[in-house]
C-alpha cells in the first residue's frame, strides 16, 4: 500500500469507529422500572405546582417531644434523628406516645401562620423514619390515635390548610426504624420475607392516606437510599403506579425512585424519574435545570424537627426571600420548612420570620407566583424574573446599590418602556446608557431591603425563557 492508500484506511477506520461509538452512546439502555414520561408533565396539576413556587415543609412527630435532648444530653444531630443519635432502643422511644398531649395544637393556627407567610402549599411528615403516624392507620398501632392526644392531627391539618386556599402534600418516609419487617438490607430468606411484608405494608398506607385524604396533591418520598431500597426498582415503580391508579394527577418527586440498575433520581438513561427533581436539600442550584425541581430549606443549619437549642447560623428573612427569588429565577420552587413544639405550637422564632416573609410577599408576591425564568441574565443587583402569562418583568433588587443607579443589562433591541416599584404607582427615572444597558434611578431603600421593579418592555417583546408548557 503506499502512503497515500494508508491514510485513506486509517481515516475510514477512525470514520467507522466515530460512528459505532456515537451509536453505542445514543443508545438506550432498556428499563423496565426507569421514568415514565420524558420530559416536563404539562398537565394543570403540574402547572398548579410550579404556579405555587413558594411551599412550607413541616417536620412532626415524637421526636419533637424531646426537641434535641436525651436523658439531660444535648444532640446536636437534626432532632428528628435523636432515636438513632442516642440509640434508645424502640420500647424506651415508644413512650413518648404517653406524652403526645399537644395542648396548644389548632392546626387552623398553623394554616394561618403559613397563609400569611404567603406559602401555597404545605408538605407535612406524614410518618418520618421514626415510624410514627400522624394519622388512625389502620395497618399499625404506632399512630397518634394511640396517644393522649387521640385526634387526627392529619384530618385537621388537611382541613384547616385546605379552607385557607393551601394545597397539601404528604412527607412518607420509607425506612420505618420502628417496623419489625423493615431491612436496611436483605441478606438472609426470613430478611427478604419481612421485607416482602413490609413493601405490602407500605402499599397499603400510601393507598390509605389517598384514599382517606382525597385532598393531598401528592407526596414527598424520604429514606429511600438504604441497600434494600436500591435494589428495589419494581417496589418504588409500583409505588408510582398504585399512587396514580388512585389519583392520576398525583405529583410525586424524584426521591421515591430507583430503576433496576440501582439508579436514583434520575434512570440509567439520565431521565428524571418522577415529577421533580427532590435532591435539593438545603442547597440552590446556580443555573437552570432541565427539568422541574424544588428545593427545601431549614431556618437553622440542619433541624428539620425542633429542636430546642438552635446552634450555628440562623437564616433571617432576607436570607430566605433572597433564596424564594433566586429558585423562582431559575423556575423551581422553594420550601421552607417548619418544626412545631411538643405543646403542638409553632416557636417564636418561626413566627416572627413567617410574619417577615409574609410582609414581603403580600408587596412584592407578584414577583414570585407564577413566574419564572426571565431571557435576562442574573446580574450584580439580584434576580430578574418573569410571568409568562401576563409577559410581566421583575427585578428583584436584593443588592441595593450605593450609587442609586441600577444598571440593567438587556439583550440588544430590548426596549424597556416604563420602571414601577412594586407598591408605587410613580415610574422612575429610566435612561438608556449604551445600545445594551439602561440605568434606572433606584428608589429610596434601606440599605438591607429587597424591593422589586416591574419592567414594561415595548409592546410584542417577550420576557421570558419560561415557557408554561402547553396543556
Ligand atoms: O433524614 C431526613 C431528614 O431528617 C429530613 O427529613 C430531610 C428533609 O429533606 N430528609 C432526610 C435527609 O435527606
Amino acid at each position: 500500500m503506499n502512503f497515500m492508500k494508508k491514510q485513506l484506511v486509517f481515516v475510514l477506520c477512525l470514520f467507522l469507529t466515530w460512528v459505532t461509538v456515537t451509536a453505542q452512546a445514543q443508545e438506550a439502555i432498556p428499563l423496565k422500572y426507569g421514568a415514565q414520561r420524558i420530559g416536563k408533565r404539562t398537565d394543570p396539576a403540574m402547572q398548579r405546582w410550579r404556579d405555587n413556587r413558594f411551599g412550607q415543609f413541616i417536620h412532626f412527630g415524637l421526636y419533637s417531644i424531646p426537641g434535641g435532648y436525651w436523658k439531660g444530653k444535648c444532640y446536636n444531630g437534626a432532632a428528628e434523628w435523636i432515636k438513632s443519635g442516642a440509640r434508645i432502643p424502640n420500647a424506651e422511644y415508644e413512650k413518648l406516645t404517653e406524652q403526645m398531649v399537644l395542648p396548644e395544637f389548632d392546626a387552623r393556627e398553623w394554616a394561618r401562620i403559613a397563609k400569611n407567610m404567603g406559602v401555597k402549599y404545605s408538605v407535612i411528615t406524614t410518618k418520618h423514619h421514626e415510624g410514627f403516624c400522624l394519622w388512625p392507620s389502620k395497618y399499625t398501632d404506632y399512630t397518634i390515635a394511640n396517644t393522649p392526644f387521640g385526634r387526627d392531627l392529619l384530618k385537621e391539618y388537611v382541613d384547616a390548610y385546605t379552607a385557607e386556599g393551601i394545597d397539601v402534600y404528604f412527607y412518607f418516609s420509607i425506612i420505618d426504624w420502628n417496623h419489625k419487617d423493615w431491612r436496611g438490607s436483605v441478606k438472609s430468606r426470613e430478611d427478604s420475607l419481612a421485607f416482602e411484608r413490609f413493601k405490602t405494608f407500605t402499599l397499603n398506607q400510601v393507598s390509605e392516606l389517598i384514599t382517606n385524604y382525597p385532598e393531598v396533591k401528592g407526596f414527598w418520598f424520604d429514606g429511600t437510599w438504604d441497600p434494600s431500597m436500591v435494589k428495589s426498582g419494581s417496589f418504588t415503580y409500583d409505588i408510582e403506579q398504585r399512587m396514580h391508579e388512585l389519583k392520576p394527577d398525583i405529583i410525586c418527586g424524584s426521591r421515591l425512585r430507583v430503576d433496576e440498575k440501582g439508579a436514583r433520581h434520575f434512570d440509567s438513561n439520565k431521565n428524571l424519574m418522577g415529577d421533580y427533581e427532590q435532591g435539593w436539600e438545603r442547597s440552590l442550584p446556580d443555573a437552570a435545570l432541565p427539568n422541574d425541581w424544588e428545593a427545601v430549606m431549614t431556618i437553622p443549619e440542619n433541624q428539620w424537627g425542633y429542636h430546642s437549642s438552635w446552634k450555628g447560623h440562623i437564616k433571617n428573612a432576607n436570607e430566605l426571600i433572597e433564596m424564594i427569588a433566586k429558585a423562582t429565577s431559575l423556575d423551581g420552587n422553594f420550601v421552607l420548612n417548619f418544626g412545631p413544639k411538643s405543646d403542638g405550637s409553632i416557636r417564636k422564632e418561626e413566627q416572627l420570620l413567617a410574619k417577615q416573609i409574609g410582609g414581603w410577599m403580600a408587596k412584592n408576591g407578584e414577583a414570585i407566583y407564577d413566574c419564572g425564568m426571565a431571557k435576562f441574565k442574573e446580574q450584580k443587583w439580584g434576580y430578574f424574573t418573569a410571568n409568562p402569562k401576563t409577559n410581566a418583568l421583575y427585578m428583584v433588587v436584593t443588592n441595593h446599590p450605593a450609587t442609586g443607579q441600577l444598571k440593567v443589562n438587556v439583550p440588544q433591541g430590548t426596549v424597556i418602556d416604563q420602571c414601577i416599584p412594586l407598591g408605587s404607582s410613580a415610574p422612575l427615572k429610566l435612561e438608556k446608557s449604551t445600545k445594551n444597558e439602561y440605568v434606572i434611578q433606584a428608589p429610596k431603600a434601606k440599605s438591607n431591603e429587597i424591593y422589586v421593579l416591574k419592567l414594561t418592555l415595548k409592546k410584542g417583546d417577550s420576557v421570558g425563557n419560561y415557557v408554561a408548557p402547553k396543556m
